[in-house]
C-alpha cells in the first residue's frame, strides 16, 4: 500500500484525465478561477498525481459525492489526511468527521442549539450591533473591510451567542483559519497552522467547558444535552470546539466577501439599496460566486462509478465547490454576481447529511450586515486593489480598503 499526502494512492483508471496541476499553489489560491474553468473542461474527474487524488468541480458529479455519505465518507477525513492511516492534526471533530449513527446524535443536538428559534431571539441585537457598526464606518470613510467589518462584525456577535465570556480576535479567527490550512498537503500553509494550531488549542478548550460559559447561549443547550444523558461531558466540550472551528472564520469570510461582491458590481448594489430585503438573496449569491470553502475532501469507502467514472476505493476526492457553484450548465450567466439571483442549491454549504449546522447562523449574520449597508451606505468604493489571502480550503480576503459614502448626502 503506497501513501501520498497521508492517503492510499489508489490504482485510477488511465481513462481519467491526467493533470498535473497544484491545486493548493498560493497563486491559484489567491485567484481560483481560470482552474475552475479547466477543471470543469477537463471532465468530470481529473486525477492530479501529485497528490494522488481525483478532483471533480462539475455540478453534478460535486453534488452526488457530497450527498453521499455512505460511499463517501467523511470520518477518514475532510482533507487530504486519511484518518484511517494517518493521524488527525487534533482529535477529530464528533460531528464533521464521524458517520451515522454516531453522527446523528451529536447532529441533533447542535441543530438544536443553532435552532430558528435560537436564531428568532438573536436577530434584534444582530441588528443593533451591525446597524452601530456601519454608521461608525460611514463616518471613518476609508477602512479595510476585513479587520474593521468582516471580522469585527462576527466576532463581536458569534462568541458571545455561545456563551464565551471573554474575546480573543486573533484566536478565534486563526483557530478557525488553521482548521482549514491543516486539510491541505504539506505546504507552507499547512505547517504553519500545524505549529501554531496547538498553541491556541489550550485557549480554545478551556473556553469550550462548561464553567466558561455564560447562560442562555448555544453552550447551554449543549451541555443541557449533556444534562439530559444525551451526550457526556466531553462530548459537549468537543461541540463547543466544532462551533468555535467552523462558525468564525467562515463568517468573517462570507461577509467579507459579500461586501467585495457589492463593491465590484455597483448596478448590484444599487439594487439592494433599492429594495433591502435583498439582503439575504445577495448574501446566498455571494455564497455561490465566491465559496468561503472552496473545496473539502471525501474518501470514497468501496468500489464505486460516478458519472460514469470508476473510483477505487481508499481514493481520496477532492470536491472543489467553488467550481461547482460557477459551472454554466447549472447557473446561466454563472460569471456574474446577480443580487437577484436566488441560486437556490448551492454548494457553498455543502449538501446532505454533513451540509453546514450553522447556515442560519451565518444567514442572519449577514442579512444584518447587508441590509445595514443598504440602509446607510450610499457607494462604496475601492480604495486600493483587494488582496486575497491564500488557504488550503477558505477563499478569503486578505484585505480590502474601501470608502463608504453616506447614504443621500
Ligand atoms: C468541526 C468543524 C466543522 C466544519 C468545519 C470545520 C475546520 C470544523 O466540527 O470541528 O473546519
Amino acid at each position: 500500500m503506497q501513501l501520498v499526502a497521508d492517503h492510499i494512492a489508489t490504482k485510477i483508471s488511465a481513462d481519467i484525465p491526467v493533470w498535473d496541476i497544484d491545486p493548493y499553489d498560493a497563486e491559484i489560491l489567491r485567484n481560483p478561477a481560470p482552474y475552475y474553468v479547466e477543471l470543469r473542461k477537463r471532465g468530470p474527474f481529473v486525477h492530479i498525481p501529485r497528490y494522488a487524488i481525483l478532483a471533480c468541480g462539475r455540478f453534478n458529479e460535486t453534488r452526488e459525492v457530497f450527498s453521499d455519505w455512505q460511499r463517501f465518507v467523511s470520518s477518514r477525513g475532510v482533507g487530504l489526511t486519511d484518518f484511517q492511516v494517518a493521524p488527525s492534526w487534533r482529535k477529530p471533530s464528533i460531528v464533521l468527521e464521524v458517520e451515522p449513527p454516531y453522527h446523528t446524535r451529536t447532529r441533533t443536538v447542535i441543530s438544536r442549539a443553532l435552532s430558528p428559534r435560537a436564531m428568532s431571539v438573536l436577530k434584534d441585537a444582530f441588528a443593533e450591533r451591525a446597524n452601530a457598526l456601519v454608521d461608525d464606518l460611514v463616518e471613518r470613510g476609508e477602512f479595510d473591510v476585513v479587520p474593521d467589518l468582516a471580522e469585527a462584525f462576527p466576532v463581536s456577535v458569534f462568541p458571545a451567542a455561545v456563551g464565551l465570556q471573554e474575546i480573543d480576535t486573533r484566536a478565534l479567527v486563526d483557530f478557525g483559519a488553521f482548521g482549514f490550512n491543516a486539510l491541505g498537503p504539506d505546504n507552507a500553509l499547512r505547517s504553519a497552522a500545524l505549529e501554531r494550531g496547538p498553541q491556541i488549542m489550550p485557549w480554545i478548550m478551556k473556553h469550550c467547558k462548561r464553567e466558561a460559559l455564560a447562560p442562555g447561549g448555544f453552550g447551554e443547550t449543549i451541555y443541557a444535552a449533556a444534562d439530559a444523558g444525551e451526550l457526556t461531558e466531553d462530548e459537549a466540550a468537543m461541540l463547543v470546539r466544532s462551533l468555535l472551528s467552523a462558525g468564525v472564520d467562515t463568517t468573517v469570510t462570507g461577509i467579507g466577501n459579500a461586501v467585495w461582491c457589492l463593491a465590484s458590481n455597483p448596478g448590484e448594489f444599487e439594487k439592494l439599496k433599492r429594495d433591502p430585503k435583498l439582503a439575504r438573496p445577495a448574501f446566498e449569491e455571494a455564497l455561490r460566486y465566491t465559496s468561503p470553502v472552496h473545496s473539502f475532501c471525501r474518501t470514497a469507502s468501496v468500489d464505486t462509478t460516478v458519472g460514469g467514472v470508476d473510483i477505487p476505493q481508499d481514493t481520496k476526492i477532492l470536491c472543489v465547490l467553488g467550481a461547482a457553484n460557477l459551472d454554466e450548465d447549472q447557473w446561466p450567466e454563472a460569471r456574474y454576481y446577480k443580487v437577484d439571483r436566488r441560486p437556490v442549491g448551492h454548494l457553498a454549504f455543502g449538501v446532505g447529511i454533513h451540509g453546514c449546522v450553522g447556515q442560519n447562523v451565518a444567514r442572519a449574520e449577514a442579512e444584518a450586515v447587508l441590509t445595514a449597508i443598504a440602509s446607510k451606505v450610499g457607494s462604496i468604493e475601492f480604495v486600493s486593489e483587494p488582496v486575497w489571502r491564500p488557504n488550503n480550503a477558505i477563499h478569503a480576503l486578505d484585505s480590502m480598503r474601501v470608502r463608504f459614502t453616506l447614504r443621500n448626502s
